[in-house]
């Protein structure tokens, strides 16, 4: 079957999750050199175990990482092999700019903490992953003609590990890496922490970008939290700001960016899987700063072009919106000024448009 591409030009993704964004054939290929048995004998049978066909809840979708994150953490060849294709898949859906993110601890398998799919005792440290990762997307861009840059993710359920995760921002904030993010089960761990706290202060006091999940299955106060507490630069999903219509009133005029991710907010259960209701309409009608993303594409078995096609199939997005959202998202990015510019100016030759259009 041929996807319809909807908007065949330049694109910005500023919300993909690396471990969400790897390829089946590879972790096939790693279980196999790795002697790992997995419960499946084919690479279609696998991917058939990993993704999500119905809409689910937040904490059911985070358990499909289980199925096999121990394949790829901890392996230096895995690491390195799964960021560089991530850039080449980018490449072929017409990013020509994308800010991945994970968690360096994940994908680790020293002994950093109880991690549930890493029992064994490696050497593999965060600091390791993220060097790996930053050497893969670095050939990636190279090989593809992109340019990627990493978030790194600190974990709600594991507050112990979010100084350490601020410290490896620091650490090779010149090596690729644009700023750190708070992912995890929201609906389990929205209370204020004090450890995450800390370590967004640190981030922001360094003049590290911070980006926060928040609103996506926790209530508008989580939203409230990241811009107010942990000085949130942009929010990942955050569909349930428009609960609150003082803030979501506020963020508006202060152009706050949201990270939406269509396809995957109907299957986490975030929002209503009717697209018609969705709140990205809302955000699309009230002219909001905002991006599109896919979040996890391997577990939703998606696309940059299925959440591109949805928004214009169920959700009426133009030509029009697509340029205006890709001009929003390159203005919201982590970039450092210089090259932001360089960007939003390859935007809008390729949208043939005048610099500075006011939207
Ligand atoms: N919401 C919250 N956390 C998410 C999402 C979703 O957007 N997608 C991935 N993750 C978590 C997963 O646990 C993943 O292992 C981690 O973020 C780092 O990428
Ligand atoms: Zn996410």
């Amino acid at each position: 079957m041929t996807e319809e591409v909807v908007f065949n030009k330049p694109k910005v993704e500023l919300h993909v999750h690396l471990d969400g964004a790897i390829r089946v054939q590879t972790i096939f290929d790693v279980a196999e050199r790795r002697s790992i048995s997995l419960p499946a004998d084919s690479v279609e049978d696998l991917k058939q175990r990993i993704i999500l066909l119905q809409p689910t809840t937040l904490t059911g979708f985070l358990g499909k990482f289980g199925e096999y994150m121990h394949v790829v953490a901890g392996d230096e060849e895995a690491i390195k092999r799964i960021a560089y294709e991530f850039v080449e898949d980018k490449a072929k859906e017409g990013v020509i700019y994308v800010e991945v993110r994970y968690s360096p601890h994940f994908l680790a398998n020293c002994k950093v903490d109880p991690i549930p799919w890493n029992q064994k005792e490696g050497d593999l440290s965060p600091d390791d992953v993220v060097r790996l990762v930053n050497e893969g997307l670095s050939e990636g861009e190279k090989a593809f003609d992109i340019k990627a840059r990493s978030i790194l993710c600190c974990m709600r359920h594991m507050p112990s590990w979010s100084m350490d995760v601020v410290e490896l921002c620091k650490k090779y904030r010149h090596e690729g890496v644009v700023a750190v993010d708070l992912a995890g089960d929201e609906s389990l761990n929205c209370e204020s922490n004090p450890d995450h706290r800390r370590a967004y202060e640190e981030a922001e006091r360094c003049g590290i970008h911070r980006t926060v999940h928040a609103g996506e299955v926790g209530p508008p106060s989580v939203v409230k939290e990241a811009v107010e507490v942990l000085k949130a630069e942009r929010i990942g999903h955050g569909y349930r700001t428009l609960e609150d219509r003082v803030l979501y009133e506020k963020l508006l005029e202060q152009k706050m960016h949201f990270e939406l991710c269509p396809i995957s907010s109907k299957l986490t259960g975030a929002c209503h899987p009717d697209f018609t209701k969705h709140p990205i309409i809302t955000f699309r009608e009230d002219k909001a700063n905002y991006s599109l993303n896919t979040d996890d594409p391997l577990i939703l078995n998606s696309t940059l072009h299925l959440d591109y096609t949805t928004a214009h199939t169920h959700m009426g997005f133009t030509e029009e919106e697509f340029k205006r959202l890709n001009i929003c998202s390159a203005e919201s990015c982590f970039l450092p000024a210089a090259e932001k510019k360089e960007l939003l100016q390859r935007l809008y030759e390729a949208y043939g448009m005048m610099e500075n259009t006011s939207f």
